[in-house]
């Protein structure tokens, strides 16, 4: 009997997740007005919680405010409030200074503070107390990411009639140091409160199904892991990879547009027409490798294996976390690289790196792709990485290579990409080399490939085959995978 329905808010699909897919605005006359975010996920799910009446339970961006549910572009809105305390100890702390360092393979050191988890646990409940609220008799409810943790175990407790997923966007790491966390076995009980536990690669899902073993000894075979459930008997979850993709149609259709590749020539002029403009687009965040591509890009300057007047690295570092001290004193060091690199190799007239903390209209990203001869995606841990989902998305004409970490999620599908370990300095140097005298019918050939799998698996297809794990009827998805 599930306790407490909205009587007019019984959703039979509701997607939780940190942020809403609209921020709060503040108008001139101090009114609230809702700004759209078109992230990936919104455009994945749109198309399925429109077709399944759906909510959408999350943060609104703002600390310290209560709003009531809402209706946006015909999805219901269930915002969760958070204390400006609890954005520093839930988020800024648990979730970006313990959780993202750890799971990204201890890049920086993860802070372990016991009033962090404590605000973790009770911010977390408070989302899954929010989805139980909207949530129907026997609906989906799918959870995202790894600030919600959590969620599934406390809403399979209030809720057994849900039927539970959730989804990892970053990866989930080996054991050895996954178990460092003083909350791991918390964490991974959380986990299995969901019938269906996805992650982006197949090493993540088996990451997690060795650290159940490890810690609560239960049986896994395959993707299925037996989960007691305290009667004698047990449930059954699954846990496998969903790599998450884009809507490579949509950037197709930005690419193709006479504007936007007005735009992308433009860009090459200002630049000063080099023979080679070469990209990155991050997050700055030190876990997408920014610096070991700088030092690369400015030791071939300095060995005169590329020159200035030929060559000029772009690179788009949009703000984030800025109120977590890692990434200030990340941003301190690669604007310091940036200075020193420019100093040293730029002359009057040619720049060598373009380095820009904007964030930018997916359009100017669109005009930026075309742009760039060499994509560089040189991430030291990446769960999927869509940046470079996007650059092969909008090469409609063939051409561009691309140079990709072999420790993104994405260098398990993007085969024909030049692939990196970008520790290896040299290996990087010789790869950016490789990938700027590369003959053009070889980069045809490869971007060819690559187009091939990044439309044949597009955002519309990762929730589909989510969902359908998830209901394993195919009832929810049967509409949105239809072309
Ligand atoms: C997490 C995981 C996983 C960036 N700057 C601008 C801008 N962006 C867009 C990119 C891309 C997205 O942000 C970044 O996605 P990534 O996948 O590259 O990386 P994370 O932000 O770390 O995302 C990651 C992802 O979740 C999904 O599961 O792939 O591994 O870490 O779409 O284009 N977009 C615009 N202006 C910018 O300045 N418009």
């Amino acid at each position: 009997e599930p306790p407490d329905l909205y009587p007019d808010a019984a959703y039979d699909m509701v997607v939780v997740s940190n942020r809403l897919p609209v921020d709060y605005d503040e108008g001139p006359a101090g009114e609230t007005r809702w700004k759209s975010s078109p992230g990936g996920l919104v455009t994945a799910l749109e198309p399925v919680m429109r077709q399944a009446d759906g909510a959408w339970v999350g943060w609104a961006g703002v600390a310290d405010r209560e709003f009531d549910p809402f209706e946006h572009d015909g999805i219901s809105i269930v915002p969760v409030p958070l204390s400006a305390e609890e954005l520093e100890d839930y988020y800024e702390g648990f979730s970006n200074d313990t959780l993202w360092p750890l799971y990204h393979d201890v890049i920086a050191p993860p802070s372990f503070h016991r009033e962090w988890w404590d605000a973790y646990v009770r911010v977390n409940r408070r989302f899954a107390e929010a989805a139980a609220r909207a949530a129907a008799e026997g609906a989906v409810v799918w959870v995202q990411d790894y600030q919600l943790q959590l969620v599934p175990r406390m809403l399979r407790e209030s809720r057994p009639d849900l039927v539970i997923g959730f989804f990892n966007h970053i990866p989930f790491p080996a054991y050895g140091i996954y178990s460092q966390l003083p909350w791991r076995r918390q964490v991974v009980d959380g986990l299995l409160g969901a019938d269906v536990i996805g992650f982006q690669r197949a090493t993540d899902a088996s990451n997690f199904a060795r650290a159940v073993r490890r810690l609560y000894g239960y049986t896994t075979r395959g993707t299925t892991i037996e989960v007691p459930t305290g009667d004698g008997e047990s449930r059954r979850v699954v846990a496998r990879h969903f790599p998450i993709s884009i809507d490579s149609a949509g950037f197709e259709e930005l690419a193709r547009r006479p504007e936007i590749q007005a735009r992308a020539r433009e860009i090459r002029e200002s630049l000063g027409n080099p023979k080679t403009v070469m990209l990155g687009v991050d997050r700055l965040d030190y876990t997408k490798g920014i610096r070991h591509r700088m030092k690369a890009f400015g030791e071939l300057l300095r060995d005169g294996r590329l020159k200035v007047e030929d060559a000029i690295l772009v690179q788009v570092a949009s703000p984030s976390r800025e109120r977590v001290e890692t990434y200030r004193q990340l941003r301190d060091e690669i604007e310091l690289t940036v200075g020193r690199l420019n100093g040293d190799q730029a002359t009057l007239g040619h720049q060598a790196i373009a380095y820009l903390h904007h964030g930018y209209p997916r359009e100017e990203m669109v005009a930026l792709y075309l742009a760039a001869d060499v994509m560089l995606v040189t991430a030291l841990r990446d769960g999927m990485n869509l940046v470079a989902k996007e650059y092969v998305a909008c090469r409609f004409d063939n051409d561009g290579v691309l140079v990709l970490s072999e420790f993104t999620g994405a260098s398990d599908e993007l085969r024909q990409a030049v692939l990196v370990n970008p520790h290896d300095i040299e290996g990087l140097k010789d790869a950016i080399v490789e990938a700027i005298e590369m003959p053009h019918r070889e980069r045809a050939r490869r971007m060819r490939a690559l187009r091939r799998r990044v439309r044949t698996n597009d955002v519309a297809n990762w929730s589909a085959s989510f969902l359908e794990t998830l209901t394993g009827t195919g009832k929810i998805a049967a509409g949105i995978s239809e072309p």
